[in-house]
């Protein structure tokens, strides 16, 4: 008889410590977070029943400290240590420190790890297994004339890749022989430089491949079963953007040739716990049983797991755990239920008209489709309402999972989905996913790995701001606009004057200065804005989650919600952000305390270019700001004399001040 864990130390952050947390707290087991600075408040530490913190809010002092973590376990008591994904979940040094100090790493054998962890090695293996591998040498010569004959062997175009690989490091397509030796030369420098090891093998090139992965389960009595497919070739830079199971078009035959190689796969090397077998395919005539090969294992639960969950209705981390604690798996083969299809998006912090620059800021709103509450989406996060995506770690907010009867009912559940996700103080990548959603070749099936790039022009298009969003914030910020339940019948009134036509002012901040507007009243729900490039009458009416405005070529509803310094209109997965700047307190500024210049994102100050008494010109640079390993130059917004600025080398909070100017120059337009 096996004894289930009574108490386990989750070593991983965000939405997967919360995820292994809610499973443990379904069976009974005490859970222990474990946090960086940056952490103390995040939403795994409240969930959990105990907290360790770990170190500084880098990774390297944290998250990835094995010795610091391992202490954590010991001193609270802990039997067993989940590692989640990424960090030290496939580190093999890691599982047998794990290991020697008598805990339970829950997940494979440390030689299971090792065995998947080096790409030639790992596909030598699986040829003797009889899984199918690439066409290709995985040999260990590596001089110039073994590797150009093998290459001519094998037919061109070729792929030369690291042997220490993964994600497209060190990786050069050849398309003639007479370039062998150049990009032979290139590969070998980028692989050097990434992961310290020159050494590479030679495949022939797919040229329209799919990436779909078989989920697999094995535990310590020898068994290992598969849990089908995940289709995973909607990806960018290869980070995944979309996922789903089935796969799209996979028929019985294939299906049967593809998870028979992947649980063979990992009953080579004695697989315990969840693994996934990668499989590239070429696409260019469907998906045939013949024309599928292995490319890596991952020894780990992975972040899509929740899409195979949807399909069979089975727990992933219920499984691992039962399996760590040295059970039998759950179910046998036949027993494992295959039902409907489901889809998973990425939701990150990331702005896809900027390059898909990471995002970072404090999320002042946030709220999921109401459909969470019917269970047809499934919400997996790990912040909430208040907190903020930091520089230090992956800035994805959410993944949205959704099932359906068929795919057509599950990307419908997708889309509407990510267009009722609501998101104040951060750019999203929610519009893209939605337009992704809508691809043509999205939506008949007909997905490969270049399917992003090809349309990405078309998919990220910076959204124009909906028609009535600015109308709305002015509304909003003349403060005319208040729920009539929620006020006395006198201030509902306020501004509504039969005999005058008095404007309330409401001054926008936009890239190019301060914008005044002028509010007028002409009514119950009816309002008339003036101001640049706007000359307007509106209705504006309340509905039970939004306002509904309608006007000359308006018919808009969002909600609009109220940021620090600004308003957020938020309407089908956007949010536009309007800065209002507060005549009052910008005189207040001007007569007494001169004016600043705040950090708009945390960073560390790179250089400062000018000193206090220095006299500056409007546009001059002050100083770099580095942030989400960017510079941002900040410059005077007038002409003025510095009074006090920051010093080199200091790490500054969003918000703090960075300069302040001595005599206040009045901003433009004022
Ligand atoms: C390939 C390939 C074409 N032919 N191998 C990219 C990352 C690495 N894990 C495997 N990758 C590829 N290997 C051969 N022989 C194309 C890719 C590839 C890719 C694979 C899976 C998912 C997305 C991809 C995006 C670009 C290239």
């Amino acid at each position: 008889m096996t004894k289930m864990f009574s108490r386990i130390l989750i070593a991983n952050r965000g939405e997967i410590a919360c995820r292994v947390i809610r499973t443990a707290q379904k069976m009974g087991i005490s859970t222990i977070a474990v946090y960086s600075e940056a952490d103390a408040h995040a939403l795994h530490v409240a969930m959990a029943d105990e907290a360790v913190y770990i170190g500084p809010s880098p990774v390297t002092d944290s998250y990835l400290r094995a010795d610091h973590i391992i202490a954590a376990a010991l001193q609270t008591g802990a039997e067993a240590i989940h590692p989640g994904y990424g960090f030290l979940s496939e580190n093999p040094g890691f599982v047998d420190a794990v290991v020697k100090a008598g805990l339970v790493f829950i997940g494979p054998s440390a030689d299971s790890i090792r065995a998947m962890g080096l790409k030639d090695a790992a596909k030598r293996l699986m040829e003797k297994a009889g899984v199918p591998v690439v066409p290709g040498y995985h040999g260990e010569a590596q001089e110039l004339v073994v590797l150009a004959s093998k290459a001519r062997e094998i037919g061109y175009p070729v792929l030369i890749k690291a042997r220490a690989g993964g994600g497209g490091k060190g990786m050069r397509k050849v398309d003639d022989p007479d370039d062998f030796a150049e990009a032979l030369g290139s590969a070998r420098r980028e692989a050097k430089s990434a992961f310290g090891d020159d050494r590479v093998l030679v495949e022939k090139y797919i040229a329209k491949p799919r990436h779909i992965e078989v989920q697999v389960f094995g535990d310590n009595h020898g068994n290992v079963v598969h849990l089908y497919e995940r289709d995973c070739s909607l990806q960018r830079r290869h980070q995944k953007v979309i996922e789903e199971a089935p796969a799209p078009g996979i028929t019985a035959e294939v299906r049967a040739a593809m998870t028979s190689a992947a649980v063979k796969a990992a009953q080579a090397i004695n697989y315990s716990g969840a693994g996934t077998i990668e499989f590239i395919v070429d696409a260019t005539e469907g998906l045939k049983p013949d024309r599928f090969w292995f490319m890596e294992m991952n020894t780990r639960l992975q972040v899509e797991h929740p899409v195979t969950e949807m399909i069979t209705g089975l727990d992933l981390v219920e499984w691992q755990l039962r399996v760590a604690a040295g059970e039998k798996l759950p179910l046998s083969q036949k027993q494992i239920p295959l039902n409907g299809h489901a889809m998973e998006a990425r939701l990150y912090a990331e702005d896809p008209s900027k390059s898909f620059l990471p995002a970072i800021g404090t999320l002042h709103h946030l709220a999921f489709p109401a459909a969470v509450m019917d269970g047809l989406v499934r919400i997996e996060t790990g912040v909430r309402t208040g907190d903020t995506i930091s520089p230090y770690y992956d800035p994805m907010i959410a993944k949205l999972v959704v099932h359906g009867n068929d795919r057509a009912a599950a990307l419908a559940a997708m889309e509407s989905a990510l267009l009722e996700t609501e998101i104040a103080g951060t750019t999203t990548n929610a519009r893209f996913l939605a337009a992704l959603i809508r691809d043509d070749g999205f939506a008949t099936g007909d997905v490969d790995t270049g399917l992003i790039d090809r349309n990405l022009a078309a998919l990220t298009v910076p959204a124009a701001v909906d028609a009535g969003a600015r109308e709305l914030a002015i509304l909003f910020a003349s403060d005319l606009l208040r729920k009539p339940s929620l006020v006395d019948p006198w201030t509902a009134m306020r501004g509504y004057s039969h005999n005058s036509n008095l404007a309330y002012p409401v001054v926008l901040e936009d890239s190019g200065g301060t914008v005044r507007y002028g509010v007028t009243v002409l009514g119950d729900d009816r309002y008339a804005i003036s101001g640049p490039g706007i000359a307007t009458e509106l209705r504006v009416r309340h509905e039970p989650s939004s306002w509904h405005v309608t006007g000359k070529g308006i018919n808009f509803r969002a909600k609009a919600i109220t940021l620090p310094h600004g308003i957020a209109i938020i309407s089908k997965g956007a949010a536009a952000t309007f800065t209002v700047a507060d005549p009052f307190l910008l005189a207040e500024a001007a007569g007494h305390s001169g004016d600043r210049l705040a950090a708009p994102m945390p960073g560390l100050v790179k250089s400062v270019r000018v000193a206090a008494g220095d006299t500056v010109k409007k546009g001059q640079i002050l100083l770099v700001l580095e942030a989400m390993k960017m510079e941002h130059s900040i410059t005077a917004p007038h002409d003025g004399k510095i009074a006090e600025i920051v010093t080199e080398s200091m790490q500054v909070k969003e918000n703090t001040a960075l300069v302040r100017f001595e005599e206040a120059a009045l901003p433009d337009g004022r």
